[in-house]
């Protein structure tokens, strides 16, 4: 493929996330598809940033409309709709298609035998996005996006290749040596800010000014900061360091609203399972106490069952 030929990605999950990404493969003049459940004769995205408010043409379709091959699949759903949201579209991909998993949570590595001739890679991201309508994305947060191949026997150079076909003007993205810890920090960072944004119902940058969410905060890093330890995975020097990523995280997307905050304010599912349950059942094979993710877990449980 020359330079000048952009690919055409598909997108499956229209989340804060999948509409945040498709806005700027438009801006980087990439053909796009948003994947959504239900047929939408949308064409247009909102997209609001640091430089402003853009419009951007995107199409919509749900898989029942797809009529083409996806060589370029993102895939952005919830942690704990990837699988079954693979096995509903895995029928439309080329054989040797790519497929970057861009999700919260660490449950990537049975997507090789998912997909057993396609080229996938895997990304963590610190970007904080929110919608405030279906169509209307605002970016809140400039992070970071890491990636890596999690097929290094299917692609010839490695992460390079993908990144040449992504959004690089406005998103930082990088390969990392060190994914699988990158993928862990990434978890405990959700442990720490998702649960307790959405039990407080505040923006990322509010929540550590809160005493008891702070004090809740730096309970949660040392209980995290140990499992993950007990497990062999190097996330940070100690627990300390870790509670300074966490408030690093949220000073960098201080204006964003996490994605747990805002699947509890729309009443969908969260990804409490994926995140902080997730954690308890590494502690609970290892046996080691996890009372303070567990009053996370328990406490978001009853919030989306308040619904
Ligand atoms: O990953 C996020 C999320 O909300 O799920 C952060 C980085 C915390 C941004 O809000």
């Amino acid at each position: 493929m020359t330079d000048s030929v952009k690919p055409t990605w598909y997108i499956l999950g229209a989340g804060a996330i999948g509409c945040l990404w498709a806005a700027y493969f438009r801006r980087a003049e990439f053909p796009v598809v948003l994947i959504s459940r239900t047929p939408d004769s949308q064409s247009t995205l909102t997209l609001n940033n640091s430089s402003g408010r853009h419009q951007v043409d995107v199409s919509f379709k749900s898989i029942k409309q797809l009529d083409q091959c996806i060589h370029y699949l993102m895939v952005s759903t919830k942690a704990q709709q990837t699988t079954d949201a693979i096995a509903e579209i895995k029928t439309h991909l080329a054989p040797d298609a790519t497929v970057f998993v861009v999700q919260n949570g660490i449950a990537t590595q049975h997507l090789p035998n998912q997909l057993p001739t396609q080229k996938l890679f895997a990304g963590v991201t610190t970007d904080g996005a929110y919608r405030t309508d279906k169509y209307t994305v605002t970016h809140a947060g400039a992070g970071q996006t890491l990636i890596d191949t999690l097929t290094p026997d299917r692609v010839t150079q490695g992460c390079t290749e993908l990144i040449r076909q992504l959004p690089q003007n406005d998103l930082r993205i990088e390969y990392s040596e060190h994914f699988k810890e990158q993928q862990w920090k990434k978890l405990a960072m959700n442990c720490v800010i998702n649960g307790l944004t959405a039990i407080y119902q505040c923006k990322n940058g509010e929540v550590l000014g809160i005493a008891r969410a702070r004090n809740t905060a730096t309970v949660l890093c040392n209980e995290t900061f140990k499992i993950i330890d007990a497990l062999g995975i190097m996330i940070a020097k100690d627990a300390q360091a870790l509670f300074k990523d966490v408030e690093l995280a949220c000073q960098l997307t201080a204006d964003n609203y996490s994605s747990m905050y805002q699947d509890i304010k729309h009443q969908r599912p969260t990804e409490i399972d994926c995140l902080n349950g997730f954690l308890c059942k590494q502690a609970q094979h290892m046996s080691l106490p996890c009372p303070e993710n567990q009053s996370i877990v328990d406490q978001i449980k009853q919030l989306e069952q308040a619904r």
